[in-house]
């Protein structure tokens, strides 16, 4: 009896063991696999500029989508996918704040998260605009801005050399000799001028980079002196609308820059579409599989 029970002992004893340590692992697999993930990410969205359209819907964002325990992080673009290249390269989770044409799409296996409530809005177009009165005074660029339109892969091509080292009017002019049937169609039967001066502004996101070293030489071709000017996303519509700056192509409607376009509307001249298509939103590496919507930043 004694020893019947000493061995029973023994035995709950050594299953408890068993049990506890197996209650052990199971809880630190547990513990891993319950990780939100704002743990993961430390509750933190990588952002961009202050001013960009971009940051400005992330703020609504945070609100509908109740993400108040998370953190926007502003710095700029080149900040932010630097951020992104760390993560990446070492398989770790991270959410930007992304859009696309963008070389990073090019260059990494990237995913939007779904925005079901709709806040950064379906894709949208990259717009053409002009100060008022520019049509008047320089009728020529005027017809080629306003016929200038291309693809998203055409300014990737730009895009991707420019992250590759080469200096931004040169990965441009490599675009512009390659492609002169697509130049034709907005400089055709448009008569050349002579050294007249236009400005053409714009935020120095890569897009936009890539996009207005283009159009720079191309106005060039046409014997225009062109400036470039970058600035901040406030100023670049401020000088639109107060006819400081000549032209852009930089708008991104009608959702990333509606603040800008609503806060001046009628005081700028809006030409239509350059590109369709495009797209911004919350990005992640693909390999975070558990991730596929804004909803999924709530637990
Ligand atoms: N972007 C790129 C800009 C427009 C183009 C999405 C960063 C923005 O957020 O204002």
């Amino acid at each position: 009896m004694t020893l019947l029970k000493k061995f029973t002992g023994l035995g709950a004893a050594a299953f408890l063991a068993v049990g506890l340590a197996a209650c052990g692992s199971t809880s630190a697999e547990q513990e891993k696999g319950d990780q939100t993930v704002g743990d993961s990410v430390g509750y933190e969205i990588v952002g961009i500029d202050p001013g960009s359209g971009h940051m400005q819907a992330t703020e609504r964002v945070m609100t509908e989508y109740d993400l108040s325990d998370w953190k926007v992080t502003s710095s700029n673009g080149a900040a932010m996918t630097a951020a992104l290249k760390r993560a990446y390269d070492n398989k770790e989770p991270i959410i930007v704040t992304g859009w696309n044409p963008h070389w990073k799409f090019l260059t990494y296996d990237l995913k939007f998260l779904d925005d079901p409530k709709q806040i950064y809005g379906d894709e949208e177009q990259i717009h053409t605009y002009a100060r008022l009165g520019l049509k008047e005074d320089m009728p020529e660029a005027y017809t080629i801005l306003d016929r200038f339109h291309w693809e998203a892969e055409d300014m990737g091509e730009i895009m991707i050399e420019i992250e590759d080292g080469v200096e931004p009017e040169e990965a441009a002019r490599h675009w512009v000799e390659a492609n002169p049937e697509k130049i034709a169609e907005w400089t055709d039967g448009v008569d050349p001028v002579d050294g007249d001066e236009i400005t053409l502004v714009f935020a120095p996101w890569d897009s936009e980079l890539a996009s207005h070293n283009m159009m720079k030489l191309v106005l060039e071709d046409m014997g225009y002196t062109v400036t470039l000017s970058s600035v901040e996303p406030g100023p670049l519509f401020s000088s639109l609308a107060s006819g400081g700056a000549d032209a852009s192509v930089a708008p991104w409607l009608p959702y990333t820059h509606k603040v800008y376009v609503e806060k001046y509307e009628g005081q700028f001249d809006d030409l239509g579409p350059n590109m369709t298509g495009v797209r911004q939103g919350l990005v992640v590496p693909a390999y975070m599989e558990d991730v596929n919507s804004i909803e999924d930043l709530k637990s």
